[in-house]
Order: C-alpha cells, then structure tokens, then sequence
C-alpha cells in the first residue's frame, strides 16, 4: 500500500469511474476552465447508486467527528444527496432533521424558500463538488438568514483548485476559504490528490494516460 493513502477515497474514486460520474476527457467547469476531468454527480441515476453514495459519504461524515444537528441540501443537486444521506444516517443509529431549498420563492400554499425541517441548530450542508466555492457562499447566507449556524460541509469531491474572486484566480482553494475565512468544516469523500494516486496506481491501463493531463491542469489551477 502506497502511505497516506486513504482506502475509502480510493474506493469512491474507484465507484465513481465505474459508474461514469468521474469522466476524463476536455470539460469546461463553471469558472470557464478547460478541465481534463469531470465529477458529474447527477450520473448515480439509479437506487443502488445513490444508496452506495450515500454510504460513502456517511462514513466520511461520522468518521471525521464533525458536530451537527441537522442537514441541509441546497437545490437542485444537494436535495437528493441530502435526503439519501439522512436515510443512511438513520440506518446507521443517528437519524436527524434535514431540509432544502427551492430557486423560487413559491407565493402560496406553505410559501417562502426552505422546505422540510425547521432550519436550525448546527447545520451541515450537503453537497457534491466545490471547485469556487460560489455554490457553498449560497447556502451559508441561506442558513444565517434562517437564524442557524451554517456548521460543516460534506462534499463528494473537493478539487482543490484556486477559487475565483470577480473574476480573478486566487491562491487559495474553495475549501480553504471555506475552512479558515468563513470557519466551517468540510469534509469532502475524496479530493483531487486521491484521483492522482487512483491514476497513477493504473498507470499500465487505459485510465493512465490522463495522469499527465490532470498533473499539468493541477500544476496550472491547484491551490496551495
Ligand atoms: P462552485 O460553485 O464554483 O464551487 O462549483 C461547483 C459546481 O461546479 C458544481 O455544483 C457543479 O455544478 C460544477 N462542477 C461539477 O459538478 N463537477 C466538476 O468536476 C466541476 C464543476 C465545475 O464546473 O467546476
């Protein structure tokens, strides 16, 4: 075994290559770069997929000790992550509260924009990629504005990759700015560095040869 590998990054890396959410190729990310991977969450488009996922990402949450009270999906894709986790945490012995949002403010009926469980406590969002972080901001204003404290951020895969401020590239990744500016903790199921070591330990197959291609996007955009 290769050390500072993580067995349970690998096997989500492994799981999400296998059921094409993690494809290698030309892809253009929301900050307009040509990325030479995509992690498309919306692709574990079956149950047995999204119950697999959520496994992961409950181990990964309960492994890190993280404290929180409830779980928040902001939409559209953190809506099913949230409920699928909140099944596999009640399986698992700790069954919370968990709520989500809507883009439009309905005008009537129940009204407003928060749906599910009353929004409070300590909140851990539920998410699938951060790459600038615009997505995480979203949800943190959500939260406060509800009167809870936006706690903690699970996330499938953190590509660690320098954010964007207007515009411009800054040294510092999503998860960093998250983590030391805005204080909450993330824990994301694998990150960029766990793909490299999934590439480079298939080296001999056909997935090897993107292992150049994702260190020289990584030497280009990596953060820190
Ligand atoms: P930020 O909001 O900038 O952190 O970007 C996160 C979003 O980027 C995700 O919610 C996706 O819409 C998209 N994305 C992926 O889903 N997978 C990737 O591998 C890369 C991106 C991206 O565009 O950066």
């Amino acid at each position: 075994a290769v050390t500072g590998q993580d067995r349970l990054a690998q096997d989500f890396v492994a799981f999400a290559v296998r059921s094409g959410v993690l494809r290698f190729g030309e892809f253009k990310t929301k900050a307009g770069r040509l990325s030479p991977y995509f992690f498309n969450a919306g692709l574990f488009d079956d149950g047995e997929k999204l119950g697999q996922l959520a496994q992961f990402y409950a181990q990964r949450i309960l492994a890190s000790g993280v404290q929180f009270d409830m779980l928040f999906g902001p939409a559209y894709k953190g809506i099913p992550l949230a409920a699928a986790v909140a099944i596999e945490l009640a399986r698992l012995g700790r069954n919370v509260p968990y709520a989500y949002n809507r883009k439009e403010a309905k005008d009537h009926g129940e009204g407003g924009t928060l749906v599910g469980a009353p929004v409070r406590g300590k909140v851990l969002i539920v998410d699938d990629v951060m790459s600038a972080g615009t997505a995480a901001r979203e949800s943190i204003a959500l939260i406060q504005a509800a009167g809870a404290t936006p706690h903690a951020v699970a996330i499938a895969l953190d590509r660690q990759e320098k954010a964007t401020e207007n515009g411009q590239d800054v040294p510092w990744s999503a998860v960093q700015y998250v983590r030391e500016k805005l204080g909450l903790q993330v824990c994301a199921i694998a990150r960029l560095a766990d793909l490299l070591l999934y590439l480079e330990q298939h080296a001999g197959d056909d997935l090897g040869q993107y292992h150049a291609k994702v260190v020289a996007y990584r030497d280009r955009y990596g953060a820190g």
